[in-house]
C-alpha cells in the first residue's frame, strides 16, 4: 500500500503486454469478482465476454494503489460498462449481487467441479451438467463413458485439486533433470508457467526442454517418458503435438520442423512425507513437458511463461499493432514477408516494439 499515489497521474497502457503486472497487487477484492464473471462467461461459451472481464481484472492488477472510488478509474483502459457497474457495487456495498449469485449458482459450481477434472473441457462438462451430473462422484455413480485422461482425472481428483507448491515443483525439476540427462546429455531444462513468474503454488508444473545442437531433440520425448515409466514415476502420460498448432492459422504455422514440437501431458507419482518410512506416501501431480528445437527456444520460452492473458495480449499486439504473427514457434513479419529469428525473449520484445517485461511482471 502506497498512500500518496495520485491515481489520476498513473498511466496504464491498453495491452497487458505493455504493462508490468506483479503477482501481488492491491485490488484482489475486485479482480476476484471480475474473474468469477469471466469464468462464468467461459462456462457459457461466451469467449468475448470472458476476455472482456479478464482484461478489466488485469488492468486493476497493474494499479499501484487500491481502488477507493470510481474517480480512481477515470483514465483506465479496458473497463467496460458491465465491469464498472460491478466495481461500483462492490465499492458501495462490499459485494456484487451478480457475482455472489453466480458464485453460488448450481451451474457455476457444477461446471467448476466438472472442468476441474483433468481431461474434461467446457463442452463435455456442459453436456454432463445438462444431463443432471454435478460432480466427479456423479460420473462414477452413473457409469459415464470416460476416456483414458478422464479416468485418470477422476482417479486422482483429490490430489490434483490440491495446489502444487514450489518445493514440490523443485523436487519434480530434479527428477525431470535426471531423466533428461540420462537419455540426452547436454540437454537444457527450464521450469516454465506460473512458477517461472514467481508463483508459490500452481495447478501443475510446466517444463521446456531443448538441446543446443539443433536436431538432437528429435525423438526425445518418448525416451524421457520411457525412462520415467521404468522408474515407476508416471501415473499417466499422453504425448501429443502442441495444441496451439491446430488452432493457429496463417504464417506462424509455417516452419517445417514444427511437427517436432511435442507436448506430454502427464501425472507424476511424487513421493511425499517425512523421513520416517511409516508415514511416507505419495501424491499425484500434473506435469507438462514440452520439447522445443533450439532455434525456437526463445519463442517457446516466451509462449510457455504466461500468464495466459499476457500471451493472448502479446499475440493481439503483434497482429493488430505490428502486422506480425507470434506463436510459441516463430514471429512472422507480414510487411517484410519474413520470419524474424531470435535467441532471447528480449529480442522478441524488441522486434515487437515493446519494453521488455520480466517473467515476474507478466502476471496479467
Ligand atoms: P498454473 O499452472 O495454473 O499455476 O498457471 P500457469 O500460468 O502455469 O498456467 P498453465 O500451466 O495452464 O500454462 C502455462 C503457460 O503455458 C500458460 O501461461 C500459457 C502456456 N500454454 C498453456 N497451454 C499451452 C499450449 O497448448 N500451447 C502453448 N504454446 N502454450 C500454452
Ligand atoms: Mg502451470
Amino acid at each position: 500500500p502506497k498512500p500518496n499515489i495520485d491515481p489520476t497521474a498513473v498511466l496504464i497502457k491498453a495491452y497487458a503486454c505493455q504493462r508490468r503486472t506483479p503477482l501481488k497487487h492491491h485490488n484482489s477484492f475486485l479482480t476476484d469478482a471480475l474473474e468469477i464473471l469471466s469464468q462464468n462467461a467461459e462456462y457459457n461459451d461466451n469467449e468475448g465476454r470472458s476476455v472482456a472481464f479478464r482484461r478489466a481484472a488485469s488492468v486493476l492488477k497493474a494499479l499501484p494503489y487500491r481502488v477507493k472510488n470510481m474517480e480512481d478509474l477515470k483514465s483506465l483502459p479496458c473497463l467496460g460498462d458491465h465491469s464498472q457497474r460491478v466495481i461500483k457495487e462492490i465499492l458501495e456495498d462490499g459485494s456484487s449481487r451478480e457475482v455472489e449469485s453466480t458464485r453460488q449458482s448450481d451451474q457455476f459450481q457444477a461446471m467448476k467441479a466438472l472442468t476441474g477434472i483433468f481431461g474434461v473441457g467446457v463442452r463435455t462438462a456442459d453436456r454432463w451438467f445438462r444431463e443432471g451430473l454435478r460432480s466427479p462422484d456423479d460420473l462414477f455413480r452413473t457409469g459415464q463413458q470416460l476416456n483414458r485422461a478422464q479416468q485418470a482425472g477422476v482417479q486422482y481428483y483429490d490430489d490434483l485439486q490440491k495446489p502444487v507448491t514450489k518445493a514440490e515443483a523443485d523436487v519434480i525439476s530434479d527428477i525431470v533433470e535426471k531423466a533428461v540427462r540420462a537419455v540426452l546429455p547436454g540437454a537444457e531444462i527450464r521450469l516454465m508457467g506460473g512458477f517461472r513468474r514467481g508463483k508459490e503454488v500452481g495447478h501443475d508444473v510446466d517444463f521446456l526442454i531443448t538441446h543446443p545442437e539443433e536436431g538432437k531433440e528429435e525423438g526425445l520425448m518418448p525416451k524421457i517418458t520411457n525412462w520415467l515409466e521404468e522408474q515407476g514415476l508416471l501415473l499417466y502420460q499422453k504425448t501429443t503435438r502442441n495444441s496451439y498448432l491446430e488452432k493457429m492459422d496463417g504464417p506462424a504455422r509455417a516452419p517445417n520442423n514444427m511437427d517436432r514440437f511435442e507436448r506430454c501431458f502427464s501425472i507424476f507419482k511424487l513421493q511425499t512425507g517425512s523421513e520416517r518410512a511409516s508415514v511416507s506416501g505419495w501424491r499425484a501431480v500434473r506435469v507438462d513437458l514440452v520439447v522445443s528445437p533450439y532455434s525456437q527456444f526463445a519463442f517457446a520460452t516466451l509462449g510457455w511463461t504466461g500468464s495466459k492473458l499476457f500471451e493472448r495480449e502479446l499475440r493481439r499486439w503483434a497482429g493488430q499493432e505490428k502486422h506480425m504473427s507470434l506463436s510459441s514457434h516463430a514471429l512472422f513479419d507480414s510487411k517484410q514477408n519474413l520470419y524474424l529469428r531470435a535467441k532471447t525473449e528480449e529480442e522478441i520484445f524488441a522486434y515487437l516494439g515493446l519494453e521488455f517485461i520480466p517473467p515476474s511482471e507478466r502476471n496479467a
